[in-house]
């Protein structure tokens, strides 16, 4: 035992240490705010102190980069490059604080400024890389990476202009340009690497038999990349690795004809037209058009990221031959699926192999992951176009086809199975189908659920999984508790860590150890004590963006997602107008009072999505405005959802809405989040909500509607949503109130057709089959909700049980199945 002499010693020497870190910490702060940034204490504002802090700690990843990278070329380690056309990847300082565990330092620090380290946060602008799930997915798994101290590199683009900004003018969507680098980007640094990437021309072969061989491209187009490095550190590790974002720059050496012509501004216009490349991210997300601009987009992504893995082996002494030893490419969804004619262009036409071992060497180098089953969103590109701007990959992937084909034939498969597993699909015009064409090139091709994967493998890739059912894995999505809780719920955190210890943020198997707490009623206080504070701040921010005022004793009811019609935000609100209806006809009616929020962009060329918005609005001003139901429903659109944002919404919600029709979600991964930080879900049986259900027991979710197989059967029945809507006494009146513009009576006939789609168009998305049923468990949910106790209990086992979700367990199970990485690979040091 201690005395308390000794332990008072102890005190003042630890906080002696701590004073000195924190001497050390300003002092790298002042010198970067005096010297990088360019500002001297007085004319310092809030961005410039975020920008000098971000150097300052940029120092300390910039020299565990080094080692790190020298480890890995020491130890000739086997490294995944993650191939991602996007990085949804948000906002970084708070994280790297949380990584490096320095964030205690920084705000004790700075409060001794009299600065407030999350003011200073405020002004960092999101970096808003990619659209959606698959975008920040790809950012969590280089979390996981890094702590993991595994090799990872992810490769993607630096869209100069990211996620469009959602305005709402009216209630109607209105896209402004994201021009997140405008002041600059002070965790970026540029590399000295310069690859180029060559588009369009002509190709020519040797006269001969065997179309199987070298030939020679002669390309119209010449663009120079360049990178910039984002470093990721792990926690708990020395480790750091790397996001390396690739930048199309003019090569005027390459358009020389021009000038010599005397054509100075047609070369300059050449100039600029090539850098248009990464100009801006496409906002599509599950619908897709064929544009040219995004094909150069992938291919770019692509050749650059080929060309820097390449030279990575050649600099550590290896040879092409080697590459699936020392290189695993992932393929985040089809994107990037040109890289299977690409590895097949270099080995053939520039390495001079043979064409069945630069096919086995392809192979293995590449892994597939599907995010999607929807027809729409399935990547094809007519075949003419890819000629044009890629026509030795066109070649090329003829040319696996007809291998691939042959072979098909040769194993005795009718001539309707061979059309329907072709590459190339015949008609007019014949198109290239991406995902053939990636699971045909890939030893590794996954799913991310684990409904998901059976649905690839008994139908959307049913042939192939019979041909190669070895190729096929299930990965279920994960996300980084370090962001999605650690960070984005400081104080649920320090409760958590209070009761079992911090082990959980490296090991987040641990937070099961939370189970216990569940029964304890004086942690349910302080659980719903830090849950009321967190509702508390959203009310705040919903105040300030909408002017609506929330009550923080309310229920919260959220879903943020994309808007898109297999997601049902009309759903929701098919169920928010029958209950206010309801309310209205019978005022007393008792009615537990809802917060309901929603949030989410939809693709700009998406109009549904978009007259979906307009109703959210429409039904929100209504019932807002109404005093018959105030104190007991509120409707809130928080506009311009991006990842700083939802890290605000998570902590904050009680009921998880995750409603999309079964089977059309590959995954979802908000449905995660909102479970670690204790927010429950109410949820159709599709996607990881399926695993979810089994991790945290059927008393702790609400799973309601049709499922998978009830709905296959529905639809070969005979499904006819116009009798229902005749039927059921809620979905009539509910449609009726549409009908009879009683939101819009300013624009009669606005939402005609979104009735119209759920009648007579056949309601592809089942809302009416399913409404009754929603609606019943959205009843038990208010009176569970009624039982404090029992829902803050429930609370806790929600994030008690999420373990499985984290994107560690996800990546450690991509490393073992499909990368071949030990975890110990580059033997990183544990701090
Ligand atoms: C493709 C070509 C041209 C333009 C845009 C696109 C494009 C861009 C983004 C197509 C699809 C996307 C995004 C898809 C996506 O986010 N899918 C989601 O992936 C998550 C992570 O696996 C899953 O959790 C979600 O279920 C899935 O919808």
């Amino acid at each position: 035992m201690l005395d308390s002499l000794q332990k008072e010693r102890i005190a003042r020497l630890l906080d002696e240490v701590g004073a000195a870190n924190q001497r050390s910490f300003l002092e790298g702060f002042a010198r970067h705010l005096e010297f990088s940034v360019g500002r001297y204490k007085h004319d310092a504002g809030s961005s410039d102190l975020y920008q000098a802090l971000a150097y300052s700690l940029r120092d300390t990843l910039i020299e565990r980069w080094n080692q790190t990278q020298e480890r890995y070329r020491r130890a000739r380690t086997k490294r995944v490059y993650y191939l991602s056309m996007e990085f949804l990847i948000g906002t970084l300082t708070n994280a790297i604080l949380i990584n490096l565990d320095m964030r205690s330092l920084a705000r004790d620090a700075f409060r001794a400024l009299g600065l407030d380290l999350d003011a200073i946060l405020a002004y960092e602008p999101d970096a808003g890389l990619g659209n959606g799930g698959l975008g920040r997915l790809a950012a969590c798994f280089l979390d996981s990476l890094a702590t993991l101290g595994l090799p990872g590199v992810g490769m993607g683009l630096r869209y100069e202009y990211g996620m469009f900004h959602q305005q709402l003018i009216g209630g109607a969507q209105r896209e402004t340009p994201d021009n997140w680098l405008a002041r600059g980007n002070p965790w970026e640094i540029a590399r000295n690497l310069r690859y180029t990437v060559q588009f369009g021309g002509s190709t020519e072969r040797e006269p001969g038999p065997d179309p199987y061989v070298a030939a020679r491209w002669t390309p119209a187009e010449t663009v120079i990349s360049t990178a910039s490095d984002i470093l990721v550190p792990g926690r708990g590790t020395d480790t750091v690795n790397h996001l390396r974002l690739w930048q199309a720059r003019s090569s005027s050496e390459f358009n020389l004809d021009y000038f010599n012509h005397g054509d100075y501004l047609r070369a300059v216009e050449d100039l600029v037209h090539s850098e248009h490349i990464t100009r801006v991210l496409y906002p599509g997300d599950e619908s897709l058009e064929g544009r040219e601009l995004r094909l150069k987009q992938e291919y770019f992504l692509v050749s650059s990221a080929v060309q820097d893995a390449l030279r990575t082996l050649y600099e550590e002494g290896g040879h092409i031959r080697e590459l699936p030893e020392r290189v695993i490419f992932q393929m985040n969804d089809t994107h990037p699926a040109v890289a299977v004619a690409e590895l097949m262009r270099l080995m053939l036409d520039v390495y001079g192999l043979p064409w069945s071992e630069a096919w086995e060497l392809t192979v293995r180098s590449l892994a597939y992951t599907n995010h999607t089953v929807l027809p729409e969103a399935l990547e094809s590109w007519d075949v003419e176009l890819f000629g044009r701007v890629l026509p030795r990959h066109l070649e090329i992937i003829y040319l696996i086809n007809h291998r691939f084909l042959g072979e098909l034939r040769e194993h005795g498969f009718s001539e309707a199975d061979v059309a329907r597993l072709s590459i190339v699909q015949e008609g007019t015009p014949k198109r290239v189908r991406m995902a053939h064409l990636a699971v045909a090139g890939s030893a590794h091709v996954n799913g991310v659920a684990a409904l998901h994967t059976e649905i690839l493998k008994n139908e959307l890739f049913r042939d192939f999984y019979r041909i190669w059912p070895h190729k096929f894995s299930n990965k279920t999505n994960g996300v980084t508790h370090r962001r999605w809780l650690l960070s984005a719920n400081e104080s649920l955190a320090e409760l958590i860590t209070k009761r079992i210890g911090p082990g959980w943020i490296r090991d987040f198997e641990r937070i099961r150890e939370l189970e216990a707490a569940a029964e304890d009623a004086q942690f349910l206080a302080d659980w719903d004590a830090v849950r009321r504070k967190n509702k508390a701040a959203l009310a705040q921010i919903i105040r300030f963006e909408t002017g609506v005022a929330v009550d923080p004793d309310s229920l919260f009811d959220a879903q943020v997602k994309r808007i898109h019609e297999y997601k049902r935000q009309h759903l929701n609100l098919l169920r928010i107008i029958a209950d206010y209806l309801e309310l209205k006809a019978d005022p007393a009616r008792s009615y537990a009072p809802r917060t309901f929020l929603f949030a989410g962009k939809a693709a700009p060329g998406y109009r549904r999505a978009k007259l979906i918005i307009r109703l959210i609005h429409a039904v929100a001003d209504a019932i807002n405005a109404d005093v018959d139901v105030a104190g007991r429903m509120r409707v809130v659109f928080l506009p311009d959802f991006r990842v700083s944002l939802a890290e605000r919404i998570y902590p904050a919600a009680d009921l998880s809405e995750q409603i999309s029709t079964a089977g059309m979600e590959a995954s979802g991964t908000g449905n995660m989040k909102f479970m670690m930080n204790g927010a429950i879900t109410v949820g159709a049986l599709d996607g990881a909500n399926v695993e979810i259900a089994s991790e945290v027991g059927a008393e702790n979710i609400y799973i309601f509607g049709h499922t998978v197989e009830d709905l296959a059967r529905l639809r070969a029945s005979g499904y006819d949503p116009g009798r229902l809507a005749r039927k059921d006494e809620s979905i009539r009146s509910a449609l009726d109130a549409l009908r009879t513009n009683r939101f819009n009576s300013a624009e009669p006939g606005l939402f005609d057709e979104i009735v119209e789609s759920l009648t007579s168009g056949g309601d592809p998305y089942f809302l009416l089959a399913d409404l009754p049923l929603y609606r019943e468990t959205q009843a038990r949910i208010t009176r569970d909700f009624a039982d404090r106790e029992a829902w803050l209990r429930r609370s806790v086992l929600n994030c008690a049980r999420s373990a499985y979700f984290t994107a560690d367990r996800t990546v450690r199970q991509y490393a073992r199945d499909v990368w071949g990485l030990s975890p110990t690979a580059g033997a990183s040091t544990v701090l």
